[in-house]
């Protein structure tokens, strides 16, 4: 499907060290090593309620992951999903008796929208679940014929075993996976299933849901074996980074290592599993099935800029969980101020220093709290002291636009 416009990156003068990042498989910070091109797959929205500021810190992440790949000379081939058929999106659909596709349809143009205005790069592959049945039927037929699958009555589940890796994304143990698995759409309980943690690959057709007639007979994907066959497609086995929010290390995100690794019969599916922490607000994660959202459309409806709602979101570790509170905005708002007046200036102190610190702290898990502490002092310095570099702060404009996405 259409993606957005993406923006354009300043080439900024060298180039930045390799990015490491927290695999959340290994439990530890690595140096991702990707060749000339990395493969980054990251999940898509469900589209059934607008872009949240939970969303939005996610994508800023990836976003961050691209430019400092591309920052160290490497091109990204970037694909993300999108939702547009599952249970949630058909239940609110239900629930207000609008058409399911309209609904989808609306909703993602509001993503698109709130992401252009963030300055997210974009995917060059924005692929839906819809266009992609095709491609996921051939798939489940594979791992029916390969005995990585089996039916249950009409609707067809993976089999946990076919995977001998299985567990090793999240690392957790049996205890905390059926718990999670049922929390997060899974079906532990369900009747006939070999194991409580086997998940949907195909729904066999209900009264009153949407289906494709296919090889398999009728009905809809499971969700895993969305994301699992859209970035085997289109990266490969073996991609750089895979991914998304916490909430996705399990089962999401396992499921769909486990799925390709049984279609394949190679392991790992991806590299990296890289995981943004939750957004909460008043102490709960920020989650359209809680209601407490904060809609980055409505913020900027409200007259917020965009690039101090991104500098609020930036100013917290990606991986840390984090509240969002009213004072987030106005005091990002007065720090964009700042910079804006500091770059306005005709001269200011060298910046040099500051283009390896923001690199430095940028390849270093994606330090942003770090970067921006950086930035605030070179800031104070040039609207204190001042200085001589005339081409000092077209530099910081860049390398603040290039490095954070910020456009000053
Ligand atoms: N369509 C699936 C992924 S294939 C899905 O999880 N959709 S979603 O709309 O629920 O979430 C989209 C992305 O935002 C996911 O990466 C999810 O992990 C992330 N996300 C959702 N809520 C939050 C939150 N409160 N804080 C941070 N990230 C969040
Ligand atoms: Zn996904």
């Amino acid at each position: 499907m259409r993606s957005w416009p993406t923006c354009d990156v300043p080439r900024l003068p060298g180039r930045g060290p390799a990015l490491a990042l927290f695999d959340t498989a290994q439990g530890e910070v690595r140096v991702t090593d990707p060749g000339p091109t990395a493969g980054l797959y990251v999940c898509g929205i469900t589209p059934y309620d607008a872009t949240h500021l939970g969303h939005a810190a996610t994508y800023l992440a990836f976003d961050l992951v691209q430019r400092v790949w591309r920052d160290g000379g490497h091109a990204v081939r970037y694909v993300q999903n999108v939702t547009d058929v599952d249970d949630p999106l058909l239940e609110r659909a239900a629930h207000t008796g609008e058409n399911w596709m309209s609904l989808a349809e609306r909703e993602i143009e509001l993503f698109r929208a709130d992401m252009t205005a963030l300055r997210v790069l974009a995917p060059e592959d924005y692929i839906g679940a819809v266009e992609s049945v095709p491609e996921l039927a051939e798939a489940i037929t594979a791992l029916l014929a390969a005995g990585a699958a089996y039916p249950v009555g009409e609707d067809i589940y993976f089999d946990v075993t076919s995977s001998p890796q299985f567990g090793y994304e999240s690392g957790y143990d049996r205890d905390t996976m059926l718990s999670l698995f049922a929390e997060r759409g899974g079906d532990p309980e369900h009747a006939g299933k070999r194991d409580p943690l086997d998940s949907l690959l195909w729904r066999g057709n209900r009264p009153g849901e949407p289906f494709w007639d296919t090889a398999l007979g009728k009905g809809r994907p499971g969700w895993h074996i969305e994301c699992s066959v859209i970035a085997l497609n289109q990266l490969g086995m073996g991609f750089d980074v895979q991914g998304g929010g916490s909430d996705l290390i399990f089962p999401h995100h396992e499921h769909s290592a486990a799925h390709a690794e049984a279609l394949t019969g190679t392991a790992p599916f991806a590299k990296h599993y890289v995981h943004a922490g939750m957004i909460g607000l008043d102490g709960e994660k920020m989650s359209k099935s809680r209601g407490n959202l904060v809609l980055v459309s409505k913020l900027r409806m409200g007259g917020v800029d965009p690039m101090a709602l991104r500098l609020a979101l930036l100013d917290g570790h990606y991986r840390a969980d984090r509240e969002w509170t009213g004072g987030r905005l106005p005091s990002a708002e007065a720090r964009l101020r700042r910079w804006r007046s500091a770059v306005d200036l005709r001269s200011g102190p060298p910046a040099e220093e500051l283009l390896a610190q923001v690199r430095a702290a940028l390849a270093d898990d994606l330090d942003t709290v770090r970067a921006l502490a950086a930035i605030d002092r070179w800031v104070e310095l040039a609207a204190g002291a001042g200085g001589h570099d005339t081409a000092a702060p077209v530099l910081v404009r860049q390398l603040v636009d290039a490095l954070l996405g910020i456009d000053l």
